[in-house]
């Protein structure tokens, strides 16, 4: 820790971010009497929406589930105007839930968290930031985001290309024109998907650089039906309970059918693929029972978008390099306006990466297969360091000093995914071992700031000063998730769920699959006086 003239203030909880998690914890921490700061590296709130500014940017949830149920005025009074919301929609309901529930004058902005050692002797986080400000704090709250630090992978030579570099996770606020110009985009992943249709529509020249395709089911995108709205409003509550029984916490009103994929006949599969196709989102993994479990059932939807994608990109070659070969539904599936279409365009060409490696960058491009692409700017679609990268980047020591990077040498060691052993008083939101990226990510907010909170009163009612996940626990829990994941074709793919996106990162599935039994084993774990967690 370093010297500092600085006193540090005393808090009940410190929480890192002021994206929606942050948000939330900082107000059930106020409605419980508990004094609380957030610090936020940005320079405002809102976390994800905030810095993925890219173009066609837009969540990939119905805005109507996508969005906090805790408090039915705020769901009655906000209005959203699209079926998916855009980013600065997005943005304007962040700053929205900040200014209704009066949460700025505990948020400190452009304040980054440095690192936080916990004071055994104290029973205290001292905590400061990089800018040296300290605080002394009983608990800390990580609510950095499991999608935070941009993924910026070493390319040779990058430093000598002379042209503009963007990434779409570190978007400049101010507007972007590739008119006339020459781009290129590095990734094909959610994000790229999204940004590629309206790229090429403004850019002189797209090229493409593909590593893995990609399945991407069209999102029929428009104005919110203010029918729907209304039937969802008059029992707003009742819609979010349905929800939270649902497997990823959303998607109530397309529940899955119950039906194998391989108990119907070829025609029969592909008019129900065919039906929720013409519907959109993640409804389509939604057409058989099995198609997160059984390979061969898998297979058969995985035919299905490669022949959608086979009849939509015209030229043969393209479209067979669009086709991708791993499980659907393997690496977050991609929900999408105009993908494939947008390769029909003349301005636009695919360069497929498994042929054709990048081998460096050049002032003007970059090589591949042995050919130069020139470009006057470039964008990474590569994505993030997801679910430890931001937390790795701190100076994190828990009891006896350990570092949080020893700890997490083989992979995120976690229990109930929030708590980690030797780590007191610690809660890491929406991390390693939790739900957050297979559900919808508000509803796992709104779950786990719910039960730390819980957690804090259970403390206080007591006397106890502290809570610590025992490293059984802890072993237990992440076999738990592994032993989940096993029984799924998630395995089955390199997906930034299992860290393999990054060079070097050690494999290990993160998260959790099944939002509704994981709500149970936590309110478990509380009724039963918190078993696997030491009290002090
Ligand atoms: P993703 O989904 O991780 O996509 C990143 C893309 O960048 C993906 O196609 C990667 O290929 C590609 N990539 C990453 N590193 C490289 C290198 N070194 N060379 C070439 N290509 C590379 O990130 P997004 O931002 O699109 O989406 C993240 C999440 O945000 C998404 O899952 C939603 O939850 C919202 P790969 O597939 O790894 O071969």
């Amino acid at each position: 820790m370093p010297e500092t003239a600085n006193p540090a203030r005393p808090v009940d909880l410190l929480i890192v971010g002021a994206g929606f998690g942050g948000l939330y914890m900082l107000l059930k921490a106020r409605r419980q009497g508990l004094a609380a700061q957030v610090i936020e590296a940005a320079g405002s709130v809102g976390g994800t929406w905030y810095h993925n500014r890219y173009p066609g940017a837009r969540v990939d949830i119905e805005s109507m589930e996508y969005s906090f149920g805790f408090d039915e005025a705020l769901q009655q009074d906000w209005h959203w105007t699209e079926r998916y919301a855009a980013q600065p929609e997005l943005l304007r309901y962040a700053n929205h839930v900040a200014d209704r529930f009066g949460l700025r004058d505990g948020i400190r902005l452009n304040t980054r968290l440095a690192g936080a050692h916990f004071d055994a002797s104290a029973q205290r986080w001292q905590a400061w930031s990089e800018t040296g400000e300290r605080w002394s704090a009983r608990f800390l709250v990580l609510a950095a985001g499991p999608l935070s630090t941009p993924n910026r992978p070493d390319f040779p030579g990058l430093a000598d290309f002379r042209g503009r570099v963007l990434h779409t996770a570190d978007w400049p606020h101010e507007a972007v024109d590739f008119s006339g110009q020459r781009v290129g985009v590095i990734g094909t992943g959610s994000s790229a998907v999204q940004a590629i249709p309206l790229i090429a529509e403004q850019a002189a020249q797209l090229t493409v650089f593909q590593r893995t395709a990609t399945y991407a089911v069209p999102a029929h995108n428009g104005p919110l039906d203010p029918d729907f709205e209304a039937r969802i409003k008059a029992d707003y509550a009742g819609f979010r309970a349905r929800n939270r029984q649902m497997m990823g916490g959303f998607g109530s009103l397309l529940p899955p059918n119950r039906i194998s994929a391989l108990a119907v006949s070829p025609e029969q599969r592909d008019a129900m693929f065919e039906q929720r196709w013409r519907i959109g989102g993640f409804g389509v993994l939604g057409t058989f029972s099995d198609l997160i479990v059984n390979p061969a059932a898998n297979e058969l939807a995985g035919e299905f978008v490669r022949r959608k994608i086979r009849a939509t990109v015209h030229d043969p070659a393209t479209a067979e390099a669009l086709c991708p070969r791993h499980p659907i539904g393997c690496k977050r599936l991609c929900v999408d306006t105009g993908y494939y279409a947008t390769y029909n365009r003349p301005n636009v060409r695919l360069v497929d990466l498994a042929a054709a490696p990048i081998e460096g960058f050049t002032p003007a491009g970059l090589v591949a297969g042995g050919e130069e692409h020139r470009f006057d700017s470039l964008v990474l679609a590569t994505g993030f360091d997801a679910m430890t990268g931001t937390v790795l980047r701190l100076d994190l020591r828990g009891r006896g000093g350990e570092r949080i990077q020893d700890h997490w040498k083989a992979g995120p060691l976690n229990c109930l995914g929030m708590a980690i052993a030797g780590f007191p008083n610690l809660f890491n939101l929406v991390g390693p071992g939790s739900t957050s990226a297979f559900t919808n990510v508000i509803v796992a907010i709104e779950h786990q700031v719910d039960w730390i909170a819980g957690c804090i009163a259970d403390l206080d009612a007591q006397g106890l000063a502290t809570i610590e996940a025992t490293p059984q626990a802890e072993a237990d829990y992440v076999a738990h998730v592994n032993t989940v994941a096993a029984r799924t074709i998630y395995l089955n793919c390199n997906s930034w769920y299992l860290g393999a996106n990054i060079a070097g990162k050690p494999r290990m599935f993160m998260p959790l699959f099944g939002f509704p039994a994981y709500v149970e084993k936590c309110a478990e774990v509380a009724r039963q006086g918190y078993t696997g967690f030491v009290l002090g």
